[in-house]
């Protein structure tokens, strides 16, 4: 029997890198010496075997764990510490779901190291977004189908972990708390739109997880500052004060 992945488990706040963008090595310097738990690379176009090795060997100058997403099994680059496959909980069309998924392991699930892969649940909650376009997302339902469908992932399916994308934009923490204090055994991962210290405090009381991407190649300082932000509401959430 094989366990659990849980390489994910102490991870409270991430950096999600895209390789299809430019990065300094002055900046990638910085994102990867923050302190952040880990670096998340993916996004959702123009990612390709390349410029993921790239990334990942300019990421693998430092310490921090680093994990993919895999959308495409083209990319699969070997050598990351674990291996996300997301599946789009309310993508419209089924191939994101659970179609793409199960021909790539048809394809290539002998080569997968399957100690070190976790299933995503992704809802994918903002409609502007690149994910929601690509994956055909129906963004406009109501809060109770959110909650659902983080219950069937986390109960029927058990998903290891459920993943609110608010991709560029800051998103209902009301909802994000909901969708949590529904969840069994997942971790739920929040991403989207955090720019300040405060929003990012607010998702880390919200959400287990707190993702940050945009605001890396848009205003690195804020980013960087998001860091100390998340882990000081784990604090204060521990009552450590
Ligand atoms: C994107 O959830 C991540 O997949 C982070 O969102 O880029 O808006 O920070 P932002």
């Amino acid at each position: 029997m094989i366990a659990f992945p849980s390489f994910y488990n102490e991870w409270r706040h991430v950096f999600k890198l895209d390789p299809d963008r430019e990065i300094s090595d002055e900046a990638l310097e910085a994102v990867c010496r923050s302190g952040t738990d880990a670096i998340l690379v993916g996004g959702s176009s123009g990612v390709t075997y390349e410029n993921t090795v790239d990334l990942l060997a300019r990421i693998r100058r430092y310490e921090v764990p680093c994990a993919l997403e895999l959308t495409d099994p083209e990319c699969a680059v070997p050598g990351f510490d674990g291996y996300f496959i997301p599946m789009v909980m309310n993508a419209k069309d089924t191939d994101w779901l659970i179609g793409h998924q199960t021909s790539a392991i048809e394809e290539f699930g002998a080569f997968l190291p399957w100690d070190s892969v976790a299933g995503e649940a992704y809802i994918v909650l903002n409609g502007e977004s690149t994910a929601a376009r690509v994956s055909g997302a129906d963004c406009g339902i109501s809060d109770s189908r959110a909650v659902a469908y983080g219950q069937l992932a986390d109960r029927l399916w058990r998903v290891p972990v459920v993943y609110l994308e608010y991709s560029g934009a800051f998103g209902d923490m009301k909802l994000v708390r909901k969708v949590r204090g529904e969840l069994r055994q997942a971790r739920l991962f929040y991403g989207g739109g955090i720019r300040t210290s405060e929003q990012a405090r607010e998702a880390g009381r919200a959400a287990d997880t707190v993702i940050v991407g945009n605001a890396i190649y848009d205003d690195l300082a804020a980013a960087l500052g998001t860091v100390e932000a998340v882990k000081f509401s784990v604090k204060e959430q521990d009552h450590v004060f």
